[in-house]
């Protein structure tokens, strides 16, 4: 494994610093300036000026890792589907490229995003609202790859560990998911990502979608698929990534009985446009923003500017996928001058509506409280 200096030097070479560059000094490959949680491995925040636009560019996406990130050569790469199957594969990537791809759209956000805001605090990264992108996949079906390797009727889960390995006290990085998400269509293992290859930072050669689930079922650098009638007994499934089955008091610990593993999202929306505390000219102020709701679709975002007294609609984008987020945009014509403070509140097909509070929990997942930024219209 490579230290922190080697690391970098490793990648000097490659380096490509993109307009407005880190403001730290720090820039990392093929990224514009982001808020840097941890430079090694990198954990890098989209800032919320940049969701401007429904598919987040490569240069833009959000990065989490929890390991030094593998380099996998293309070559020699293999990936290597064994466990409950008649016929376990070995494929090269030349392989997977030749079966059927499919093109999905959708939304990748970190179970922890919004975590800065749960009080009283929590151990974590302080992600803002920016752990959080839209992209474009593309590569083979998940369930086309299970067919050709004759997974048995008694596999009930696929545990999917990436090239990525465990270092000192941080274990191996292995993810489990059931069977019926795995078959789903719209499950693939993504080689290209906005019509690139996967960048090396977010998976390369192959990294997992599991669409309207939590970023950590996306396994990165997926190289074994094992098929098994258990999920995995490791760290990173049994334990972390888990969301209490019951309320908890703010600052409780819940049996580690009560801790369910994380499937679809909740039900939020936030502000991309103006920035918390902006000065706005009278008149018309252009609002906007993202919502999104995991498996469930967005039917509405509606907006306050009085406290959440009056709701009015936000107008939806066109762009409508299931799995991935919904723009919407909203021209307020503030009333007076002075600060005001405005709300967005996101409501789903499954009729869950955005909380006034986001329910706390021991590890600060699923932050997904009605989002609100205080605006100064000038006067
Ligand atoms: N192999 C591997 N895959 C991984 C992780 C990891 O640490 N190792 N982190 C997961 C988590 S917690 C998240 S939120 C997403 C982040 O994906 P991104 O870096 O492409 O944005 O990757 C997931 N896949
Ligand atoms: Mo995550």
């Amino acid at each position: 494994m490579l230290n922190r200096r080697q690391w970098l030097k490793a990648w000097s070479a490659g380096l490509t610093a993109l307009p407005g560059a880190a403001q730290s000094g720090l820039v990392f490959p093929g990224k514009r300036s982001m808020l840097v949680h941890n430079d090694f491995p990198e954990d890098l925040e989209t800032p919320v000026e940049y969701f401007d636009t429904w598919i987040t560019p490569n240069a833009s996406f959000f990065v989490r890792q929890h390991l030094p990130r593998p380099k996998v050569d293309a070559g020699s790469y293999r990936l290597e589907v064994a466990g409950m199957a008649a016929s376990p594969l070995k494929l090269s990537l030349d392989e997977m490229r030749k079966l059927p791809q499919y093109k999905v759209p959708a939304t990748l956000e970190c179970a922890g995003n919004g975590r800065s805001n749960f009080r009283p605090r929590m151990p974590g990264l302080q992600w803002k609202k920016g752990a959080i992108g839209n992209a474009v996949w593309s590569g083979p079906r998940v369930a086309d790859l299970l067919k050709k390797a004759a997974v048995s009727a008694n596999a009930k889960y696929g545990n999917f560990d990436g090239a990525d390995a465990g270092v000192a006290k941080t274990p191996d990085f292995v993810r489990s998911i059931p069977m019926g998400k795995l078959m789903h269509e719209a499950t693939i293992l993504a080689l290209e990502m906005n019509g690139e290859p996967l960048p090396e930072i977010h998976g390369f050669p192959a990294r997992l979608i599991v669409p309207g689930w939590d970023g950590a079922s996306w396994v990165k650098w997926v190289n074994k698929i094992t098929l098994s009638g258990q999920p995995d007994g490791g760290f990173y499934f049994a334990t972390a990534y888990r969301y209490p089955s019951r309320p908890v008091s703010p600052g409780g610990t819940p049996k580690p009985e009560e801790m369910e593993v994380i499937e679809g999202m909740a039900v939020k929306s936030f502000f991309a446009r103006p920035d918390d505390e902006a000065k706005v000219k009278p008149g018309l102020v252009k609002l906007q923003g993202v919502a999104w709701a995991g498996e469930q679709r967005i039917v509405r975002v509606d907006i306050s500017s009085d406290g959440g007294g009056k709701w009015m609609p936000a107008k939806l984008a066109s762009e409508d996928f299931p799995f991935a987020w919904r723009l919407w945009t909203f021209d307020w014509r503030p009333g007076r001058p002075g600060r005001h403070i405005l709300m967005s509140r996101a409501t789903d097909s499954a009729g869950r509506v955005q909380p006034v509070e986001s329910a706390w929990n021991p590890s600060g997942y699923l932050w997904n409280a009605i989002d609100r930024i205080a605006v100064v219209v000038e006067g």
